[in-house]
C-alpha cells in the first residue's frame, strides 16, 4: 500500500479532483466501476502526478495506506450507496470514506450513523466549483466525524481554492453538516442567478439595449461592489455571438430553465424548518414558471398586459439603480440563506460557524464574490447575529440603496416586467422590518374558525374569544 489517497468514481468530477490529488504530489490510488475510465485517466494524465490503478475494489482499497482515506464521487443516490456497500467488507477500523458527490444530507446523515457503527468514518463533503473547480482548486465542505478532519483537513486543505493564501475548506460540522452547508450553498446560487437574470431583463426592456450592450454594463459592475464570478459570467455570456445565427447567444437560447434538485431540497427543507427563503424559493419556482409550457402557451395572447412603456430619462441613473436594487437583493437572499444554516445547525446540533462558511465560499465555487468578506466579517462582529442585512455595515448598504430598490420594483411593476426576486427580497426587507404586521389578523381568523388561540400585546397567556357565543374571552 502506497497511495495515501484513493478516489472511485472517475467521471468529470473525481477525474480531475484525482488529477488535482496528484499534482500536489499525493499519490493516489484511482478506480472506477468500469476500466475504461480509469485507463483513460492514466493515458491522457498519467503525466499529472502519481496514479495507482486498480480493476477490482479489493486491489484498490489495499493499495491506500491505512487509515485509509476514500473519496467517492460518483453520482448521487443508489450509486453512492452501492459503492459504499463494495468498499464496506475491505475496509477496516479507523478508515475515512469521504462522500464528494451531491448527496442529500439525510441521506449523509443516515450512512454517518451506519459506518460509525462499523468503526469507519464517514465524512460528506460538499465540493463546488463544477469540473474546473475540481481540478484547480474547489471550495470544500466537508462535515462528518471532527477528527477525521485532523488527517484528512491538511490534504483537502491543500487542493482547495485559496483567497489571500486562506483555504477555501474547513471543517462544517458533524454527520450531514457539509452536504447541507453545500445544499444552501446551491440555493444561494439560484437566487443569484435569479436576481442576476431580473437585472438583465430590465435592462433589457428598460433601455432597450442589445445583450452585449448589457454585457458591458456588467463588465462594469464586476470592477465595484458586485464583483463576482456570476457577475463576471455574466457578462462574457452576453457578449458571445452565436456563430450559426450571428445572434446575441442568450437570444437563441430556449427560455426554459432546468434544475437538477438542490434549488428544490433548499426550498423543502427551509419549510421544514418554517425559515423564510424568499429569494430561493422564488428563484426555484421562476425556473419551474418558465418550464411551464402548456400554461405559457395559453396565457400567450391572452392574457392582457395592459402595461405601459418604459420611459427611462437618464440611462445611467437608471442602470445605478438596478444596480443598487440588484445588490440590496442579492444581500437579502444570502441573509435568508445562513439563517436557514443557523436553523438546521441548531435543529442537527452541528454548531456551523457562519462565518467560516463565508470565508470557503470566497474563492473555487459558484457563489465566490468579494463581498463574502462582509459577511465573515459581520458573523466575526458577532457570531449569534440573528439577521445578516441588520448588521451594521449591510444595514447601512441596503439602506443606501433602498430608493432605488422600490423604484426599481414599482416601475417593473408598472411596465409589466417580471421581477418575482427583486420583488419579494424588497417585501421580505419591509415585512422582517415592519413594527407590527397583519399576522395578528391572521392568529384573530385562526382563532375565529378553527379556537386556535391567540396570545395578546398587553398581558401573557394563551387566550381564545368565545366567536359564536357571547364573545367572551377565555384564557386557554
Ligand atoms: P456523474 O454524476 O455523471 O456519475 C458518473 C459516475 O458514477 C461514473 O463514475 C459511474 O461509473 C458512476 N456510477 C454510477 Br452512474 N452508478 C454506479 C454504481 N452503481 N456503482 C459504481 N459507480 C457508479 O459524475 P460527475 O458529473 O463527475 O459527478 C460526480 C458527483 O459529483 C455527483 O454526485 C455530482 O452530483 C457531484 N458534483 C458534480 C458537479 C459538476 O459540476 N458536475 C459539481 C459538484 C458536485 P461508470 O463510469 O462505470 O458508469
Amino acid at each position: 500500500a502506497r497511495a495515501q489517497i484513493g478516489v472511485t468514481g472517475l467521471a468529470v468530477m473525481g477525474r480531475n479532483l484525482a488529477r488535482n490529488f496528484a499534482r500536489h504530489g499525493y499519490t493516489v490510488a484511482v478506480h472506477n466501476r468500469s476500466y475504461a475510465k480509469t485507463e483513460s485517466l492514466i493515458a491522457d494524465h498519467g503525466g499529472d502526478g502519481d496514479f495507482v490503478p486498480s480493476e477490482s475494489t479489493a486491489d484498490f482499497v489495499a493499495s491506500i495506506e491505512r487509515p485509509r482515506k476514500i473519496v467517492i464521487m460518483v453520482k448521487a443516490g443508489d450509486p453512492t450507496d452501492a459503492v459504499i456497500d463494495e468498499l464496506i467488507p475491505h475496509l477496516e477500523e479507523g478508515d475515512v470514506v469521504i462522500d464528494g458527490g451531491n448527496a442529500h444530507f439525510p441521506d449523509t446523515i443516515r450512512r454517518e450513523h451506519k459506518l460509525a457503527e462499523l468503526g469507519l468514518h464517514f465524512v460528506g463533503m460538499g465540493v463546488s466549483g463544477g469540473e474546473e473547480g475540481a481540478l484547480n482548486g474547489p471550495s470544500i465542505m466537508p462535515g462528518g466525524p471532527k477528527e477525521s478532519y485532523t488527517t484528512l483537513g491538511p490534504i483537502l486543505e491543500d487542493i482547495s481554492a485559496k483567497v489571500d493564501g486562506t483555504p477555501c475548506c474547513t471543517w462544517v460540522g458533524p454527520d450531514g453538516a457539509g452536504h447541507f452547508v453545500k445544499m444552501v450553498h446551491n440555493g444561494i446560487e439560484y437566487a443569484d442567478m435569479q436576481l442576476i437574470a431580473e437585472a438583465y431583463d430590465l435592462l433589457k426592456h428598460g433601455l432597450g439595449e442589445s445583450a452585449a450592450g448589457i454585457g458591458k454594463i456588467f463588465e462594469q459592475w464586476n470592477a465595484g461592489d458586485l464583483e463576482s464570478f456570476l457577475i463576471e459570467i455574466t457578462a462574457d455570456v452576453l457578449q458571445h455571438v452565436d456563430a450559426a445565427t450571428g445572434k446575441a447567444f442568450v437570444d437563441i437560447v430556449l427560455d426554459q430553465a432546468e434544475q437538477k434538485g438542490t434549488g428544490r431540497w433548499t426550498v423543502q427543507n427551509a419549510l421544514d424548518l418554517g425559515v423564510p427563503i424568499t429569494g430561493i424559493a422564488e428563484a426555484t419556482f421562476a425556473r419551474a414558471l418558465s418550464g411551464s409550457v402548456p400554461q405559457r402557451e395559453a396565457a400567450r395572447g391572452v392574457l392582457p398586459g395592459d402595461a405601459g412603456t418604459w420611459q427611462i430619462e437618464d440611462r445611467d441613473a437608471f442602470v445605478e439603480d438596478v444596480r443598487l436594487a440588484l445588490y440590496a437583493s442579492k444581500l437579502v437572499a444570502y441573509s435568508q440563506g445562513f439563517d436557514q444554516i443557523a436553523a438546521a445547525s441548531a435543529e442537527y446540533g452541528w454548531g456551523v460557524d457562519r462565518g467560516a462558511m463565508a470565508r470557503i465560499w470566497r474563492g473555487g465555487c459558484i457563489i465566490r464574490a468579494k463581498f463574502l468578506n462582509r459577511i465573515t466579517e459581520a458573523y466575526e462582529r458577532d457570531e449569534n447575529l440573528p439577521l445578516l442585512i441588520a448588521d451594521p455595515y449591510f444595514a447601512d448598504v441596503v439602506g443606501k440603496g433602498l430608493a432605488a430598490w422600490r423604484r426599481i420594483v414599482a416601475q417593473a411593476a408598472l411596465n409589466g416586467v417580471p421581477t418575482p426576486a427583486f420583488a419579494s427580497s424588497l417585501s421580505y426587507y419591509d415585512g422582517v422590518r415592519a413594527d407590527r404586521l397583519p399576522a395578528a389578523l391572521i392568529q384573530a381568523q385562526r382563532d375565529f374558525f378553527g379556537a386556535h388561540t391567540y396570545r395578546r400585546v398587553d398581558r401573557e397567556g394563551t387566550f381564545h374569544t368565545e366567536w359564536s357565543g357571547d364573545r367572551s374571552e377565555t384564557e386557554a
